[in-house]
């Protein structure tokens, strides 16, 4: 399974610092909070709060190509923002999911190259970062168009978050295109979805289907995939990608129209998720 390119320091640097903006921002395009998108996402209701307030644990993982700097604070810094009791191990690895477990902390979560989990001890209820993605951009994206039944979408990626991307799309009731560079890919994920009794379209030409398109999910990790001359007055972008696949000169036709970051709904969607 390829997974989405690997985050550095720089991607995640100003997460902590900047997550009042992230959100105003958020609320401008949305209408909706990062909290509440994230709640919508995984179809539960935040207004009130919980009752419970599960402690949450951020373990650093060495193994594999390492530490990234800033990572875990970047993480813990969005969980704390939502609200939540949140800590980040002393110890790494093995050694920091049995201090989170002594510490009675109820939800873990860390990142190897290969996955990034929030794991709900208590109910055993696991969340992956690629799918809560998905399902969490879909969720703003639903938001910004105010709503997406029956309205026509392109994902373009049918990696990990391109899977989740179409499955929340499709029960949001959107008729749902996907694009891959990696035509079997499309087809893998158009036989998981019809099995679950979903159709989807295939697109093989880019292009042409940017062209027959304004609401877009760019889960692919490419630079220049979507150009300026596939924007409209129209267009609405939902970009979990990294880097952003959208052309620096497009992007500034859409100040209130493309959502887009390294780590914010992707990790607010996953604690609603093992709530
Ligand atoms: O604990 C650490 O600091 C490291 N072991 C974290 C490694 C994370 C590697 N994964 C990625 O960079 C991304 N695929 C995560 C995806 C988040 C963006 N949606």
């Amino acid at each position: 399974m390829i997974g989405l390119t690997r985050l550095k320091e720089d991607d995640v640097v100003e997460i902590a610092s900047t997550l009042e903006e992230y959100n105003a921002d958020l609320v401008r395009m949305t209408g909706c909070s990062l909290r509440e998108i994230a709640a919508h996402a995984v179809g539960k209701v935040v207004s009130g709060g919980y009752v419970q307030n599960p402690k949450v644990a951020v373990i650093p993982m060495t193994c594999g190509q390492g530490i990234i700097k800033g990572f875990v604070e970047s993480v813990a810094s969005i969980i704390d923002y939502l609200g939540f009791d949140v800590v980040i191990t002393n110890s790494r690895d093995a050694g920091g999911v049995a201090e989170a477990v002594q510490n009675s902390s109820e939800i873990l979560f860390m990142a190897d190259d290969d996955r990034f989990v929030a794991v709900n001890v208590r109910t055993g209820k696991v969340s992956d970062n690629g799918d809560a993605t998905g399902k969490g951009y879909v969720s703003g994206l639903e938001l910004m168009c105010h709503g997406l039944m029956r309205k026509k979408v392109l994902v373009i990626g049918a990696g990990p978050v391109g899977t989740g991307a179409a499955l929340a799309l499709m029960h949001f009731g959107a008729e749902v295109s996907i694009y891959d560079i990696d035509l079997s890919a499309s087809q893998r994920l158009s036989g998981r979805l019809l099995k679950q009794g979903y159709s989807v379209k295939i697109e093989t030409d880019l292009d042409g289907a940017l062209g027959r398109h304004s609401i877009l999910v760019d889960a692919c990790p490419a630079e220049d995939v979507i150009l300026l001359r596939h924007i409209t007055g129209d267009t609405r972008i939902a970009a979990p990608g990294i880097p952003l696949g959208v052309q620096a000169t497009g992007v500034e036709q859409l100040p209130k129209r493309l959502l887009h970051d390294p780590l914010q709904i992707g990790v607010a969607t996953m604690i609603f998720d093992v709530l």
